[in-house]
């Protein structure tokens, strides 16, 4: 009767629960994919139905293929020692002689209670593992107060009480028969049968006390039999002292780290770990676990909380570095504006005490912006298993950290799970830990969710997740080993839910008390998890009282003496917080090892040989569609006639990089072919389903490989993700292609917090590249705009000063955050492309690329624009009748991009091309002060103009404005033309696109008027 007790415990635990769905009538259900019998819930044991049963198990008898799948499991295990073996001579007597044993021969009545109540048992059993059944019940609130998945209901077909067993037509009568066990349950562990109180105790023990887990939607009986082995088999959760004592250690720095910095800096933010100290023996678990099966490169991700402790205690960064940034008198050393000490990045490459085995620990840097930097550590671990060919993910992994409002409620969190099994993005599993401190801020789960666990984003991709009572640090612990072992098997995510509470307000400073009063009264009297599991281990002998005060001494020491060597830091080295070194890349002092950029242009040979290829199906019997053909075709007179197009032009750029052993990536929405059907990158045999063909990786029997990847249709996971890979090496071309350019405003919080910023927050250098399609085309308000105004208005040079450095060219480029182009030709695209690699420095390169003009006749270039010793152009002088004759020129108009061609077909027809010279704009920012300031002292009588088709509000002008005010010292005008201010990017109406088009033009060419 001891087991009456347990259920007792259950119920009282819970309160007094009500059942939302009585329903006796639906005895028992077999839910699931593997078990159905022909539909997804068959209530196969109603009255009329067992004669059924039984026949079944005659025909099962004579020939187990006569029923079935389902039907043929259930019956070996009930028939279980004597499996149906076809080469038995006799069936007919072993029918006998099962029927017989089991007492059934005379008696079908019996045969049918044996089979209902076998069968009850097994749904049962399934009742505990299926989702939304055991861990509903489970004890996982350290507070115990809260239910972790929103929900006080107890499903009616969990044994909470006696008379539940009535819902499986059982008895208390039958609590101590004894019953076959099916092969999807390792409860017996070593027996096949048990008696049902022993079932359900076993269950219990495994499904509701402080382990709840979520795996049955899982569509994979491998997997779903081997978490349940991990967790059913009894007595798996056993540790030794040594690994006991190893747990409090670790929870005795986490929680003391916790402890030293409120004691020496109780008014500053930290953003402590305190009600969820156990995350640093769990991370130490992850990771020791993983090294230990070869795991050499962890790369992690994590929001604010507990952050310093991850870096001191996890990571290993030295703690007076640590300690000295709480020194307001700390100086900056470096360049750049830094950031706050919770958001620093770090690279720690060390030995794991564990293991003996080295190990590299990577934390990114990231912005207060929750959640953002999930992709981009994906990108970042990509990338560093693609360098070491760790296709398989098994020398590098991620962790990623979650506040559990952040991961119930950021996009980005759905954006980057869906990346994690497409091929060109998955790293192989991610081991996802959540603190889930049942609070965000000062928001109520209630209110910040409508799932029920903030872990339910991770169903989608089918990853298990395990909930755990964080003070419980053994459950914790175990959790977590199973997590990496997950990981390291099947190469899926996994997620940890630490179910923990938050000893203070949202930092330091904030009372809780004010919006949850109820909660924080239990918080209060809470007593810290160390104190908890240290009494469990004095009590039991593991250690003693006085070896758990020495510990506790012994790291206070630790961080005492920390904290007197750091005050004599007075300078900060923010490159000393750097997440992705490159070594070689930089000067020892992490300089760029020359200040040059040699010229970007390539031998004729190259150009016709990539010309050669990109025409070509370079792999036999492939046929291609006859459209494509004719485009190859046509790729092919271009090369032979000396020109490329844009994508040709893009080709050759890409090409080259790859015969310098740099590797290309590009990545985006339908990049492969492109948005405008122009690139064809990969071609697809029209008769071979899926066999496809990508010429760029056969230029060369030695090349760098070329990835080009369709992405999933998500700008900022997959933008955020680009950056990452862009992260881990100077030597690649990473490129991300927006479908259109406006779209890139959902991955707005990359663009603004890691690629316009991320060099003076974190001195971290990054060469990704955002070809962003725009122009003005009558296409609508969306298709028209990437905004530009919104690049140039995030960029850093200095509006009102003008660069005076001899070599502005590359100081310009060295000192801004990013750079901005509009490339007005295909060679120009070409130069901008191979620089971004030339460069000893990296930048972020924002292009603003064409869609007409991709087959504009006019906008073509020449191999002579491409041949070795030419270069970028960051401006293009006019260069026509108005360039012989400067002094005779009443007007310059400066532009960018496409409108170029509008203005010089208007100039033409108007018959002005001596009045009028257009200079064009390639580089925008860096603004190219010293050559537009030989272009306006070139035309001293000249009116000049500004003149763009985007809107006055959007576009350049804004930026262009004073710069060119700068050049003139204010003493000639600047004047515009383009389309009127307007709210949205563009009309939707054609005719109106093409009446403002003619207006401007027109304006652009009176030679009369201006004002
Ligand atoms: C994208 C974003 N929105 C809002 C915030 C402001 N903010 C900072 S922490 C926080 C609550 C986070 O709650 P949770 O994810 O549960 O983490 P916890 O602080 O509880 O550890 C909020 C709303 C933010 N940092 N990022
Ligand atoms: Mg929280």
């Amino acid at each position: 009767m001891n087991h009456m007790k347990l259920f007792a415990a259950t119920v009282k635990w819970h309160g007094i629960k009500t059942l939302r769905k009585p329903d006796i009538a639906r005895r028992a259900f077999f839910h699931g994919q593997r078990y159905v019998s022909s539909g997804t819930s068959e209530p196969f044991l109603s009255g009329s139905n067992s004669n059924y049963v039984e026949e079944m198990y005659y025909a099962w008898l004579e020939n187990p293929q006569s029923v079935h799948k389902s039907w043929d499991l259930f019956f070996r295990n009930a028939n279980a020692g004597q499996t149906y073996d076809p080469h038995l001579p006799d069936q007919l007597e072993r029918k006998a002689s099962f029927l017989q044993s089991h007492g059934l021969a005379q008696t079908p009545g019996k045969a049918e209670k044996l089979v209902e109540d076998h069968l009850a048992v097994q749904s049962l059993i399934r009742a505990y593992q299926v989702s939304i059944r055991g861990h509903h019940v489970a004890q996982l609130d350290p507070l115990g107060i809260l239910d972790a998945d929103l929900d006080s209901f107890v499903p009616s077909d969990l044994i909470t009480t006696i008379d539940k067993l009535g819902f499986y037509g059982l008895h208390e009568s039958d609590l101590d028969k004894v019953f076959q066990l099916p092969t999807t349950t390792f409860i017996g562990g070593n027996e096949n049968s048990l008696s049902l109180r022993e079932i359900i105790k076993r269950l219990e023990n495994t499904y509701c006390q402080h382990i709840g887990l979520e795996f049955m939607f899982i569509n994979d009986v491998e997997q779903c039999q081997w978490i349940r082995q991990k967790f059913e088999t009894p007595g798996v959760m056993k540790f030794t002292n040594e690994e006991k004592r190893t747990l409090l250690a670790r929870l005795v720095r986490s929680m003391r780290f916790e402890d030293f910095l409120a004691r020496k800096w109780s008014s500053e933010k930290r953003f402590g770990l305190e009600g969820c100290e156990v995350m640093i023996p769990a991370l130490k678990t992850i990771i020791d676990k993983s090294s230990e099966m070869g795991i050499e490169y962890v790369i992690m991700g994590m929001p604010h909380r507990g952050r310093l402790n991850v870096l001191a205690n996890v990571i290993r960064k030295e703690l007076e570095q640590i300690f000295c940034q709480f020194d307001p008198k700390l100086e900056a050393a470096d360049e750049g504006s830094g950031d706050v000490k919770y958001h620093l990045g770090m690279y720690h490459e060390r030995i794991n005490r564990a293991t003996n085995k080295k190990i590299t620990l990577s934390l990114m840097a990231n912005p207060s912006h929750l959640e953002a930097v999930d992709p981009v550590v994906q990108g970042k671990t990509k990338a560093e298993q693609f360098y070491r060919g760790d296709t398989a993910g098994k020398k590098v992994m991620s962790i990623l950290l979650h506040g559990d409002a952040a991961f119930a409620g950021q996009g980005v969190v759905y954006e980057t799970f869906h990346l994690s099994d497409l091929p060109s993005y998955t790293t192989n599993g991610t081991i996802h830990v959540v603190v889930n401190n049942q609070i965000g801020f000062t928001t109520d789960p209630r209110m910040a969710r409508s799932s029920p666990y903030p872990t339910d984003v991770a169903r989608v991709v089918n990853a298990p997740i395990f909930h755990v009572n964080a003070d419980d640090p053994e459950a914790v612990m175990y959790v977590c080993s199973v997590a990496a072992e997950w990981r390291n098997t099947f190469n899926k995510d996994v997620v940890v839910d630490l179910v923990c509470y938050r000893r203070r307000g949202h930092n330091e400073m904030d009372e809780p008390m004010f919006t949850q009063p109820l909660m924080y009264k239990q918080i209060h009297k809470q007593v810290p998890v160390l104190k908890k599991y240290a009494d469990k281990l004095i009590a039991d002998g593991t250690v003693t009282l006085q070896e758990f005060e020495e510990e506790i001494a012994k790291y206070d020491r630790i961080c005492e003496e920390a904290y007197t060597r750091s005050k004599d830091n007075k300078i900060l080295h923010i490159k000393h917080w750097l997440d992705s070194p490159w070594p070689g890349f930089f000067n020892v002092d992490g300089e760029p090892k020359s200040m040059s950029c040699p010229p970007t242009g390539i031998s004729e040979d190259l150009l016709t040989h990539i010309g050669n290829v990109a025409s070509s199906v370079p792999v036999k019997d492939f046929k291609i569609h006859a459209g494509l053909s004719r485009i190859l075709r046509a790729r092919l007179e271009m090369t032979k006639n000396r020109v490329v197009d844009w994508a040709l032009a893009e080709y050759m750029a890409f090409g080259s990089f790859l015969k310098e052993g740099i590797h290309v990536r590009l990545s985006g929405q339908d990049v492969e072919r492109g948005t405008f059907s122009h690139r064809h990158h990969v071609l697809h045999d029209q008769e071979v389903d899926k066999r496809t063909c990508v010429p760029m990786n056969h230029l060369w029997e030695q090349q760098a490989p070329y990835t080009v990847c369709n992405s999933s249709l998500s700008e900022y996971g997959v933008l955020g993700f680009e950056l990452g890979f862009a992260m881990a090496s100077p030597n690649a071309l990473v490129c991300w292609e927006a479908q259109f350019g406006d779209f890139h405003n959902t991955a707005q919080c990359i663009i603004d917090q890691f690629i316009s910023s991320g060099q003076a927050k974190w001195v971290r250098h990054n060469g990704i590249v955002l070809l962003l399609p725009h122009g003005m085309e009558g296409m609508g308000p969306e298709h028209s705009s990437a905004r530009p105004e919104r690049f140039l208005q995030m960029s850093n040079d200095d509006s009102d000063a003008y660069p005076v450095s001899r070599f502005v060219k590359i100081s310009q480029l060295y000192e801004c955050n990013w750079i901005v182009v509009n490339c007005s030709t295909p060679a120009n695209y070409f130069h901008v492309l191979r620089r971004q690699i030339l460069l000893p420095f990296r930048k972020p390169l924002i292009i603003l690329t064409p869609k007409s003009l991709l087959r504009h006749p006019e906008a073509k270039s020449s191999f002579d624009e491409m041949v070795s010793g030419t270069t970028f152009q960051r401006v293009i002088p006019e260069n026509g009748l108005a360039a012989q004759a400067p002094h005779e020129v009443k007007r310059v108009i400066f532009c960018t991009g496409k409108v170029y061609y509008d203005l010089v077909k208007e100039r033409k027809n108007q018959d002005l091309e001596k009045q009028v010279a257009i200079t064009r704009l390639e580089q925008i920012s860096p603004f190219p002060f010293d050559l537009l300031k030989e272009e306006l002292d070139k035309y001293p009588g000249a009116d000049l103009v500004w003149c763009q088709e985007e809107h006055k509000n959007s576009g350049y002008y804004d930026y262009v404005k004073p710069r060119f005010r700068t050049i003139v010292n204010h003493t000639r005008p600047i004047w515009y033309v383009g389309r009127e201010p307007a709210a949205a990017a563009a009309t939707g109406n054609k005719n109106t696109h093409l009446v403002s088009l003619r207006r401007f033009l027109d304006t652009a060419f009176n030679l009369e008027n201006l004002a």
